[in-house]
């Protein structure tokens, strides 16, 4: 009731009638729930950006458009409803900032959802020796979906099915539709050897698994997607041990001295890894930001959010960079709390749901 209320009052949404809040107060204590405008649900998820504790791309919060999926009750719509996502964010690699709101949970709380942590993730395979071939933090889907019948190909970058649950049907698994997969291949912009890693990654980061809390209510499922900053792919997806590790193959062709930490050899190797990410989407024409550029906006937004009086919860840990955290402008300053827990906001999906 009072998140209801508290929504009401946004600046936001002052334009709405008095009786808009008291119409909404009025069917939530008679049914535990109330019927969202377009309008409102599209502000809320604006506001719910805004407010995440743990997003460095909160800059452009205003330019979240909403696509709405309520009406999608089947696992068949619901499938459609996240291709039209991927097609609308997607846009010839000119991303757009999209969210696809689904229904709202039943009277008895059974709900509709996306078990996947992202539309677009690539298979891991653990082979027999204990190596794994593609994406080692998707190999418990990848076993999942292969149980459930779904066949990869095997490859590195193989697109996992997205796995989603409805209140009356068996848990089903959907093919990502290949024409709606952009992907970048990745090249450096200086060693020609580079490509021959056969490295690639996905233009959509489409997270799936959040819920949407706004105004009293809970959208399970509530894809949202942006684009990328550099960092996440190269820093982390690409060079994590427990990723895709490539540092060592990458110092390996640079001809970098491994035998002791003290050369900085995996610094070394990181750089150029994180140069040839950049350069490759900028060469595919698809957007995404580098660490800098993205730091550098993020305090011009806590500025402007400060100046209108605003709280802006911000988790360091979260929005610096994962290499040279110290050359932005991010690290060197404090922020408000990352746990004031302000609504409306995206929460983390409850672990029961994978
Ligand atoms: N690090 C994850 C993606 C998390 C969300 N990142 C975004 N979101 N940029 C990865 O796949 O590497 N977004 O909505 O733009």
């Amino acid at each position: 009731m009072e998140e209801c209320s508290d929504f009401f009052r946004q600046p936001e949404l002052a334009h709405l009638p008095d009786s808009r809040l008291d119409e909404a107060l009025r069917s939530l204590t008679v049914s535990g729930r109330y019927e969202q405008t377009r309008e409102e649900i599209e502000i809320g998820a604006q506001l719910a950006w805004r407010n995440h504790a743990r997003c460095v791309g909160r800059k452009h919060w205003r330019t979240l458009k909403l696509l709405d999926a309520r009406h999608a009750t089947s696992a068949d719509e619901i499938a459609e409803a996240c291709w039209e996502h991927l097609r609308i964010a997607t846009n010839g690699g000119a991303l757009r900032s999209v969210i696809t709101v689904g229904p709202l949970p039943l009277a008895d709380g059974r709900e509709y959802k996306i078990l996947s942590p992202q539309l677009i993730r690539y298979a891991g395979y653990r082979n027999a020796d204990g190596t794994v071939t593609g994406d080692p933090a998707q190999v418990g889907i990848t076993e999942a979906v292969t149980r459930m019948g779904w066949r990869g190909a095997g490859t590195p970058f193989d697109v996992l099915p997205l796995l989603i649950s409805t209140p009356d049907e068996p848990l089903r698994w959907y093919d990502v539709p290949p024409e709606l997969v952009l992907e970048v291949e990745i090249e450096h912009p200086d060693h020609r050897w580079f490509a021959d890693f056969g490295l690639k990654w996905h233009a959509v980061p489409a997270v799936s698994n959040m819920r949407f809390s706004v105004g009293g209510l809970t959208y399970p499922l509530a894809p949202f997607s942006g684009w990328y900053v550099s960092t996440e792919v190269g820093a982390r997806n690409f060079s994590d041990r427990d990723r895709y590790d490539m540092l060592p193959a990458i110092a390996e062709k640079l001809c970098l001295d491994t035998s002791s930490e003290r050369t900085l050899w995996r610094d070394r190797a990181l750089v150029e890894l994180n140069r040839a990410v950049i350069h490759s989407y900028r060469q595919s024409g698809v957007h995404m930001v580098d660490h800098h550029t993205v730091a550098k906006q993020f305090i011009s937004h806590v500025e402007r959010e400060e100046s209108l009086g605003r709280k802006c919860p911000t988790d360091w840990s979260w929005i610096n960079p994962p290499m040279s955290a110290a050359l932005t402008p991010t690290f060197h300053r404090l922020y408000d709390a990352p746990d004031m827990d302000l609504r409306p906001n995206f929460l983390p999906a409850p672990a029961t749901s994978g």
